[in-house]
């Protein structure tokens, strides 16, 4: 079996690729050109994948990357995924994040259309949530142009789906984590800033909305829940969610406990991390994957934590006392 991930550089997309090859798949990576190489998370399997250039905001490149891999499953995973930049660059986020699946639906139509097509949605589409806990059928209300994006992307794949019979999914994803995840995103700037702190580093970690709460699961187990929405007989949407939800501030209380520190000695509230429109609660409800897909989360909230701490201490051990 031949798979095309796009955003393979990525967190999600280094896990999938593990994930693939542990499965005996023929992997090949859409890279975007740079001037520097951004390959650290793939560095370890590198060997073993195919990396090819195109972008997403490129249509020919698409198109060639497909007629060269003729692939069997595609997995768009590439995003301007960090929600505060889609503020700062909303219309470049809507060429990537929303148009950007478009094009990559018109090359799999035109050049490969027994392809299988999974679609990176994602739970912001919930955004100023309707109902609690959020399910396929709940009605989208997005935040940030990230979100408005997302939703563009959402209705693509299940407009070419309907439209042109593809198997195209949409899986929607609640926030997943792990010890590869960007620092700029508020698990991964936590568990960096605690490892810092007790490293002595650092002495303060400055953070935005301490009540936004999360269902927060790990990244590994959810590449599983892309890979069995494409192992199906019908193409059909999915949440994918622990149903567990915590804030920020409870995350930053397990991390700073983790490691014998009194977080209130060294979080700062800092206005420049708010938003202008924040998402407060998200928890998902994943009945439907857990009965069609047979899939549930492996690692808890406290494993997490405790993992993602764990890896920035000893990722640093070199560098502090
Ligand atoms: P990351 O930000 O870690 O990775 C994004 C990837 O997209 C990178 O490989 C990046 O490449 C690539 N990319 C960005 N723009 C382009 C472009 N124009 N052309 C080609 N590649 C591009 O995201 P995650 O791995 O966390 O998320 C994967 C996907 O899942 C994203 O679509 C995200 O929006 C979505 N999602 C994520 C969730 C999460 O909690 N992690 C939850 C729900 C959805 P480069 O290395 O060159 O920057
Ligand atoms: P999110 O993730 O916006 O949910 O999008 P992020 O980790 O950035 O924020 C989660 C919540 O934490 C609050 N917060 C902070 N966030 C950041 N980044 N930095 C801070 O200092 C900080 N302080 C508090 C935020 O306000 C927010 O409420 C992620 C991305 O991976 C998206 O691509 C994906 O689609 C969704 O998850 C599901």
């Amino acid at each position: 079996m031949r798979a095309l991930i796009t955003g393979i550089t990525g967190q999600d997309g280094s896990y999938l690729a593990d994930f693939l090859l542990s499965k005996g798949y023929d992997v090949t990576g859409m890279v975007r050109r740079s001037s520097t190489e951004t390959f650290e998370r793939i560095a370890h399997i590198k060997h073993r994948l195919t990396l090819k250039q195109a972008d997403l905001l490129d249509q020919l490149s698409l198109i060639k990357i497909m007629e060269e891999v003729k692939p069997d499953e595609i997995y768009n995973l590439a995003a301007m995924s960090f929600v505060p930049t889609s503020w700062i660059q909303p219309t470049l986020t809507g060429e990537f994040t929303g148009i950007g699946v478009t094009r990559m639906l018109e090359a799999m139509r035109q050049v490969c259309p027994t392809a299988r097509f999974y679609q990176a949605s994602s739970s912001e589409m919930f955004g100023k949530v309707r109902e609690v806990p959020q399910t396929e059928l709940t009605p989208f209300h997005p935040r940030s142009p990230y979100g408005v994006a997302k939703v563009y992307g959402h209705f693509i794949t299940v407009n070419y789906r309907e439209s042109y019979n593809l198997f195209a999914v949409s899986g929607i994803l609640f926030n997943h984590e792990s010890p590869r995840r960007g620092k700029e995103f508020v698990t991964r700037k936590i568990s960096d800033g605690v490892a810092r702190i007790k490293r002595g580093l650092q002495k303060e970690l400055r953070m935005g909305n301490l009540d936004a709460q999360r269902d927060w699961g790990f990244a590994g187990d959810y590449v599983k829940a892309m890979w069995l929405m494409l192992q199906q007989k019908q193409p059909d949407d999915f949440v994918v969610a622990t149903g567990e939800a915590h804030s920020v501030r409870e995350f930053i209380e397990l991390a700073f406990d983790h490691v014998g520190l009194n977080w209130k000695n060294h979080v700062v509230v800092d206005p420049e991390f708010l938003r202008p429109a924040e998402v407060e609660h998200l928890l998902g409800d994943s009945s439907k994957a857990r009965r069609m897909l047979g899939w549930k989360p492996e690692v808890n909230f406290r494993q997490l934590v405790h993992s993602m701490v764990d890896a920035d201490l000893d990722r640093l051990k070199d560098q502090g006392g």
